[in-house]
Parts: C-alpha cells; sequence; structure tokens
C-alpha cells in the first residue's frame, strides 16, 4: 500500500463519531482490507490524498465527475451562483433551464422534478408509478441497486453486495413484500412474474446498464422485451439512469439501446458533482405531481442553485460533439488492454465499457447477471486492487461497483494504468 500514515490517524479519528469513520459503507475499504487514503483534493483526472499521494482516479466521485475533478468552468458557475446566496427554497431561472437541458439530451423526460439524490428519485418516481397505475407491486432486478429506500433493499447490489448484507434490519417485511425480484437479463423470469403479478405491478425497475454488480449490459432484447411485457401488463417501465444518465451516451441508456421508457431517473452526472438528481417522464405522468396533481413530493434543497449551476455547466460541455466518442475510445483503451494483459498472466478475466462507465470481472466470463458477478474471483480482485493503488491507480474498492472514466483522462494515463495493471495482474495470477 502507499504510504498512508495520516489517513490512518484520520481514519481512527473519523471512526469515533462516523460509522467505520464514513459517510458511505463503500468507502471504508472493508471488502479489500486496506486503509482509504483520506482525500485532500482533486485536479481532473487524479485524485490527492492528506499523504501525498498522487492517484488516477477511476471513481470520479462514484460517477459525477464526468468532466474531472475541480473543471474551471464548473468551478466558475458555482462560484458565481454562489455569489448571489446558497439556497432560497423558491424558483430561480436556472432550474427551468437544466430542465431543458435535460430534455434535449434525453427527449422521453418531457417533464421532470429536481431532487436532491438518486435514492430521492427513484423512491418519488416509484411513487408516482403507484400513484398513475393504482397498483402497489414493483418488480426489480437482482443486484441492481436503486439507493437504500426501505422497499429497494431487497437483492441489493453496491454496498450491501460488497458487505454481504442480505437483507437490513430496520426494513420491515411488510415494506419488502411488494418488491418482485427476478435475475438481470432474465426475460423468462420477468415473463413468469407478469403472468403471477401481472394487474398488480405499477412497475419494472431497473439500471438499464447494471452498474452496482459491476458493470454488465443488458443481452440483446432484454430491454426491448421489457417494454413488451410492460406495454402487455399495463406497467410502467422506469429506467434508473442515475449511473448511466449522461455517462455511457448523451441520451444515456435508453439513446443507446433505443429503447424508450415510461418514466427515469437520473443523478449523479446531472449535479456535475453537487447532490441534484431528477424523476421525470411523460408529460401527463408528471402532471400528477403536486402541485399539479395529487401524488406529494418536495424537498427543501431540492433544485438547489449551486448544484443547478454545475449541473448546467455541465451538461452544457457534454453538448460538445464528439465527447463521447472520445469516453469510449478511453473506455476500449482500458478494457482492451486489460483484457490483453489478463491473457498473457493465463488470469480469467472479461472486461467491458459503455461509454465511460467500465466494468471488470475476475472470472471468465460473459457475466450477465449478479449470479456471475458473485463468481467473480475475489482475493483476485482484492490483490489486484491493492497493487493498482500501490502504484497510484485509484480503483472503485470493491468488485460490485463500476469504474469512471472522465473527459480529463489522456491516453497516457490510461497507458499508465496499464503499465501498472501489469504488476498487479501478475500479482492477482498467483493468488489461487
Ligand atoms: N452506492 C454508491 C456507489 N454505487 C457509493 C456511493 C459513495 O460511497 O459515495
Amino acid at each position: 500500500m502507499p504510504k498512508l500514515t495520516e489517513s490512518k490517524r484520520l481514519l481512527r479519528q473519523a471512526k469515533k463519531r462516523l460509522p467505520g469513520g464514513v459517510n458511505s459503507p463503500v468507502r471504508a475499504y472493508g471488502s479489500v482490507d486496506g486503509t482509504p487514503p483520506f482525500v485532500e483534493r482533486g485536479k481532473g483526472a487524479f485524485l490527492y490524498d492528506v499523504d501525498g499521494n498522487e492517484y488516477i482516479d477511476y471513481v470520479g466521485s462514484w460517477g459525477p465527475l464526468i468532466l474531472g475533478h475541480a473543471n474551471p468552468a464548473v468551478l466558475r458557475a458555482v462560484r458565481e451562483a454562489m455569489a448571489k446566496g446558497t439556497s432560497f427554497g423558491a424558483p430561480t431561472e436556472r432550474e427551468t433551464l437544466l430542465a431543458e437541458a435535460v430534455t434535449r439530451a434525453v427527449p422521453s423526460l418531457e417533464k421532470m422534478r429536481m431532487v436532491s439524490s438518486g435514492t430521492e428519485a427513484v423512491m418519488s418516481a416509484i411513487r408516482l408509478a403507484r400513484g398513475v397505475t393504482g397498483r402497489d407491486r414493483i418488480l426489480k432486478f437482482d443486484g441492481c441497486y436503486h439507493g437504500h429506500s426501505d422497499g429497494l433493499l431487497v437483492g441489493a447490489g453496491s454496498g450491501v453486495a460488497t458487505l454481504g448484507i442480505p437483507g437490513s434490519p430496520g426494513v420491515p417485511e411488510a415494506m419488502t413484500e411488494l418488491t418482485v425480484l427476478a435475475p438481470f437479463n432474465d426475460l423468462d423470469a420477468v415473463q413468469q412474474a407478469f403472468e403471477r403479478w401481472g394487474d398488480e405491478l405499477a412497475c419494472v425497475l431497473l439500471e438499464p446498464i447494471a452498474g452496482n454488480m459491476g458493470s454488465i449490459p443488458p443481452v440483446d432484447g432484454f430491454l426491448a422485451g421489457l417494454r413488451e411485457l410492460c406495454d402487455a401488463h399495463g406497467a410502467l417501465l422506469l429506467f434508473d439512469e442515475v449511473m448511466t444518465g449522461f455517462r455511457v451516451a448523451h441520451g444515456g441508456a435508453q439513446q443507446l439501446y433505443d429503447v424508450k421508457p415510461d418514466l427515469t431517473t437520473l443523478g449523479k452526472v446531472v449535479g456535475g458533482g453537487l447532490p441534484a438528481a431528477v424523476y421525470g417522464g411523460r408529460r401527463d405522468w408528471m402532471e400528477r405531481i403536486a402541485p399539479e396533481g395529487d401524488v406529494y413530493q418536495a424537498g427543501t434543497l431540492s433544485g438547489n442553485p449551486l448544484a443547478v449551476a454545475a449541473g448546467l455547466e455541465t451538461l452544457g460541455q457534454l453538448e460538445e460533439p464528439g465527447v463521447y466518442d472520445k469516453l469510449s475510445a478511453l473506455g476500449q483503451q482500458l478494457t482492451s488492454g486489460l483484457v490483453e494483459i489478463a491473457k498473457d498472466e493465463g488470469v480469467p478475466f472479461t472486461a467491458g465499457y459503455r461509454g465511460g462507465m467500465v466494468g471488470f470481472f475476475f472470472h471468465p466470463g460473459p457475466v450477465t447477471s449478479y449470479a456471475d458477478s458473485q463468481q467473480s474471483h475475489d482475493a483476485r480482485f482484492r490483490r489486484f486492487f491493492s497493487a493498482m493503488l500501490d502504484q497510484g491507480i485509484y480503483l472503485p474498492p470493491s468488485r460490485f461497483e463500476a469504474a469512471f472514466l472522465s473527459l480529463a483522462h489522456k491516453p497516457r494515463d490510461v497507458a499508465r494504468t496499464l503499465d501498472a495493471a501489469r504488476v498487479a495482474m501478475r500479482k492477482a495470477s498467483r493468488v489461487d
């Protein structure tokens, strides 16, 4: 591991007041047996910790930082907004401008509501789906993660998968009884669920490219098949694009796979590194949201002017031509390089990317479900992760998280990462 003396001290101190010393579980490095570097600052593709170590960052604050750290124009926009006040709890023009930028990129969001986190966006979208259909059950997929609201902590990925928590105490069974679970990419299982619960299902909810059990794309026809089943049974199709929105393509996974959901949630990139998220969809359904309609949802910091300024500047930069080609080229360079190295070292391994979202598994592949992703070799991952960190490469500290590229990454950063991967893969190959 790199020298982390000060980080260790800060972690000890933090643990006295914060569970695990952190404010979100995976950050504690529990599953990689290490000390999380305490961050001092970030710039572009790089992170710097309090011990003076530099890292090429492939976490990007878990997705929002598609322009890299401390993008000068984003900082300027936030500073200018901040000078006028940090929160009003009253409408501002920029909220409409941000909504217009979202609709330009993702036309299925004809109307939307801004909230502060992905968790909030998904739980509100589900409320709307239940409100418009008059049905209570929802269907979600094993290993997909949609934030930490009660009814969604069933078969959840991300930290729940990382820590191997089967279900969380504090979540009453009554809250999860209405959640029907199906394996990701298994259309037959969804068909069966519809046969059993068809007229009770308000929505089918999924990350169209799963990103919280590693990164797993939909198999051919899966999303289109869900669309058909939802239409046939009067359920809404809800895409959680908190991770994939503005990340895998300008119009998200729904653009990439040409499948139009009824409702969509966005987060991460849409807030440009500040807390903002969105849920929205068909105009007439969104008009059921209060005050236009009867489905209630509200928030003091919703549409916060600093987050809106950061989001607006970020989405503006993402309208430039060639942006997603650039991210894809980096994704291609990184994943094909990793696969090549693993092959040289005789390590069963598979990797893939969509735009700036990257996934890799210590598994021969294909990986199409949570069950497959759980077979990814944990000890090899941990050895690889530590050896990469040692060499200044900052990867997500869990085999169940996606990695992210930014427009600040350069091909030479990826080349340096692959040099480090050669050493790390050799170490991973020695693990049984
Ligand atoms: N659940 C987040 C990743 N999928 C982690 C968020 C964080 O730790 O900041």
